[in-house]
């Protein structure tokens, strides 16, 4: 492929992805709010604000796919969600639409889902339960990909990563972390197949506490190779465990599912 655009390129995940995937195409397009140093001989960097739609227009123009990571990736006011998930996720199927519908990569989140309990086993079919304002904007995100994809044509794979970090960070992210390694592979299932639509996966490693049925996503031929439960040892001897009763041990969506409404 001649052109990768990856937004939010200078967060954690972009900056994995930015290394990783620098073979992935002749010219990776980074694009971030925040700096993401000087562009190797591969790279363009055109930093933009989501919410800016002509700004949009130009990063999308020229792309033949789009990893996007960009965005508020926690809890936080209604305002700067708004703008970067909401009226940013428009504005860039918007301009996917009037630049012949590159295939999307959408970061979605585990927070779509978060009020369902840890002992419940979901599949894609289960209804939405966002946490919180977050979790709700990624919802709009999955609906904006679905719409375009019944009207448009549009081909977006909604990832719902559960926690893309170097290692599980807590007892909950035995079950919800995915590596960095099982997420390239999942891009370029993603970027291969003759013919993606739409579909939501589940965006995890191949943990034995998984929570997640990935079976609607078969087709495309993703087998995730990690297994959080290596790290279970280590957590076990650094990490307190969660109280039973907290939200941490009791939802999948952990602390944020205890979160209040940020006014
Ligand atoms: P991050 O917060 O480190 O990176 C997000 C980037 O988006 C930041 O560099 C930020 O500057 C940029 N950004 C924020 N508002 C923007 C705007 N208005 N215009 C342009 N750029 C803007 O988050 P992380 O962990 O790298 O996650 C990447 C994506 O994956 C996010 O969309 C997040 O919601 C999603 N995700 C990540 C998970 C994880 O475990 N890392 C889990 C589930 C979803
Ligand atoms: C997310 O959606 C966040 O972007 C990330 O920072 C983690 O909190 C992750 O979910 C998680 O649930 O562990």
């Amino acid at each position: 492929m001649k052109r990768l655009l990856i937004t939010g390129a200078a967060g954690g995940l972009g900056r994995g992805m930015r290394r990783r995937l620098a073979d992935r195409a002749e010219i990776l397009r980074l694009s971030d709010l925040a700096n993401l140093g000087d562009a190797a001989p591969h790279e363009e960097i055109m930093p933009c604000d989501l919410g800016d739609a002509a700004a949009v227009h130009r990063l999308v123009e020229g792309c033949d796919a789009i990893l996007h990571l960009g965005g508020i990736s926690v809890e936080d006011r209604f305002a700067p969600i708004l703008n970067a998930n909401i009226l940013g996720v428009y504005n860039l199927f918007e301009a996917a639409r009037a630049h012949g519908r590159p295939r999307i990569i959408f970061a979605s989140s585990n927070h779509t889902i978060g009020y369902y309990r840890q002992d419940q086993r979901l599949d894609v079919t289960m209804p939405l339960r966002p946490d919180g304002l977050y979790g709700l904007s990624k919802c709009f995100g999955e609906g904006m990909a679905r719409l375009y994809h019944d009207k448009f044509g549009q081909e977006t794979a909604l990832v719902r990563i559960g926690s893309c970090f170097e290692a599980p960070r807590n007892h909950r992210m035995l079950s919800s972390w995915m590596s960095y390694d099982d997420f390239v592979s999942l891009i370029d299932c993603c970027l291969r197949a003759p013919l993606l639509g739409c579909p939501i996966i589940w965006g995890v490693s191949d943990n034995d506490s998984t929570w997640w049925d990935n079976s609607a996503a078969a087709y495309l031929g993703w087998r995730p190779k990690d297994n959080a439960e290596r790290f279970r040892a280590e957590l076990d001897r650094t990490q307190p465990r969660p109280a039973p009763d907290s939200a941490a041990a009791l939802y999948q969506g952990g602390p944020f599912a205890a979160d209040g409404i940020h006014t």
